[in-house]
């Protein structure tokens, strides 16, 4: 059999893996029964009269998180709890037995509008676990429940980018056990819903393993099908309310490396993403809103997971009034003020680019420093040590790089060394694992120089770049 790490780069993303991973960043909305309950998981006996925002505002929501540079929202359509924030024909366990609009609102429809208004992509986050659903347990029968919602969510209300499918169950030994019709879940949502990625406890979008942002030095998109299985996701995910899984790292560290993949079969794109809350917990509590994520730290986690080749999905959960309190906004606000800062000058504009090799004329280096996403530069297939130059023509200062893969024809690069011409010599800037989709190498301070190098030291079987962005951050006097 060919050696994996040859087989791994022959992996390619599918379409919709694709357009997911240029989404890169969006918010998680957990808004609920658990809101208006202060809990973090409901059992599924609280009143649905207690589900009253009072203020209640989709396009606050919208507004803050475009406002925030996030690219979409997924909403907790139905959380552990089984409520409903559509008026779903059935069950009476939702908005519909609510005094919310005296029962005839629809947060589902309000969150996607608002959404479509505002340029957002929009999801959708079903539990599987539920707590209230009386067949829950009986196989079949809730199996066709589960379905019917997905049904409803997938027809009612317009394009969805992402299913996001929850690991998590508290029912242990004891409890109710449901055997997941998975196959048939997928086929009703590949069916309505093509476009749509199927994250977590789905064989499109990996789980990060940790609910903290910490993420891996080496974050591989392919990786063994094993982690594909959603039992597998379902033993590392959260088993009662009080477990501590946000500070552990409970998955293996190393899943894609030539060693990692040696014995692995079958090898599969399955990118990370990284889901974290801007507060401690998952829904709101006024609690907590002194504890809210300060922007650096929302930059930091950006850096870690955008910049390391996940996606981030980060929790904005709104208020009791439903809408997304003023501190959490300004958090976001700050955040985005930030990135924007960070990247503000490219220094590599009007470069020239010389590379050791080039494929052919349409894989030039200078299509690095174009934007239009399609060409990209390829070494030659002999070239053991691919590297690039980019001459800025004068010297210039810059304390950010980011560099992209062609993705679309697979993960090859396993290191990277960034090189500054010093008075004709090179110095080492700092070396790097993998690239994937993006890598942000954040420098500590400016450096300055006339040239950059970048030397690909090694890949799988062949090395590709479509993009390199050098930028120096916007300095305040
Ligand atoms: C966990 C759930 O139990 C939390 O309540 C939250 O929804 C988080 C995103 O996933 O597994």
């Amino acid at each position: 059999m060919t050696e994996a790490y040859i087989r791994a780069a022959e992996v390619i993303p599918s379409k919709r893996q694709l357009e997911w991973q240029k989404t890169e960043m969006y918010a998680f909305c957990h808004f609920g029964m658990n809101t208006f309950t202060d809990k973090e998981w409901g059992d599924g006996t609280d009143s649905p009269a207690l589900f009253n925002p009072t203020d209640f505002d989709a396009d606050q929501w919208a507004r803050v998180i475009k406002n925030g540079g996030l690219n979409g929202i997924i909403l907790t359509c139905k959380h552990h709890d089984g409520f409903c924030l559509w008026p779903s024909k059935y069950t009476d366990y939702s908005v519909k037995a609510s005094p919310f609009k005296d029962g005839s609102g629809d947060i589902v429809r309000e969150v996607s509008n608002a959404c479509k208004k505002h340029g957002l992509k929009f999801g959708v986050y079903l539990s599987p676990w539920d707590r209230h659903e009386k067949t829950y347990g009986e196989g079949k029968a809730y199996d066709t429940y589960f379905v019917n919602q997905l049904t409803e969510l997938l027809t009612d209300y317009g394009d969805i980018f992402c299913v996001w499918f929850d690991g998590a169950c508290g029912e242990g030994k004891n409890g109710r056990i449901q055997q997941y019709d998975w196959p048939g879940y997928y086929k009703v949502i590949r069916e309505l819903m093509p476009d749509a990625v199927i994250s977590i406890c789905g064989p499109d979008v990996r789980w990060i393993g940790n609910e903290t942002a910490v993420c891996r030095e080496s974050e591989w998109s392919v990786v063994p099908s094993r982690l594909a299985i959603n039992e597998y996701t379902a033993e590392h995910s959260q088993k009662s309310v009080d477990e501590k899984i946000r500070d552990r790292y409970k998955m293996e560290l190393d899943l894609g490396s030539r060693k990692a993949i040696k014995n692995e079969k079958e090898l599969i794109w399955y990118p990370a993403e990284v889901d974290v809350s801007v507060r401690p917990g998952w829904f709101y509590h006024k609690s907590e809103d002194y504890r809210v994520k300060s922007y650096d730290k929302l930059v930091e986690i950006y850096l870690n997971s955008v910049g390391g080749n996940a996606n981030l999905l980060l929790n904005i959960p709104p208020d009791k009034t439903g809408r997304i309190h003023e501190i959490d906004a300004l958090a976001l606000d700050s955040f985005a003020r930030s990135l924007r800062d960070m990247f503000y000058n490219k220094v590599s504009e009007g470069s020239k680019v010389k590379a050791s090799s080039e494929l052919d004329e349409l894989h030039r280096a200078s299509n690095i420093l174009s934007d239009n996403g399609i060409l990209y530069w390829q070494c030659a297939a002999d070239d053991k040590e691919p590297e690039i130059v980019i001459d800025f023509g004068e010297e210039k200062s810059f304390d950010s790089v980011v560099l992209k893969e062609n993705i679309a024809t697979g993960q090859q690069i396993e290191s990277f060394a960034l090189f500054i011409n010093k008075k004709g010599k090179w110095k080492r800037l700092c070396k790097g694992t993998v690239i994937g989709y993006k890598k942000i190498v954040r420098l500590k301070k400016k450096v300055s120089s006339d040239k950059l190098r970048i030397k690909i030291t090694s890949y799988r079987v062949k090395a590709a770049l479509e993009k390199v962005e050098i930028c120096a951050s916007r300095e305040y006097i």
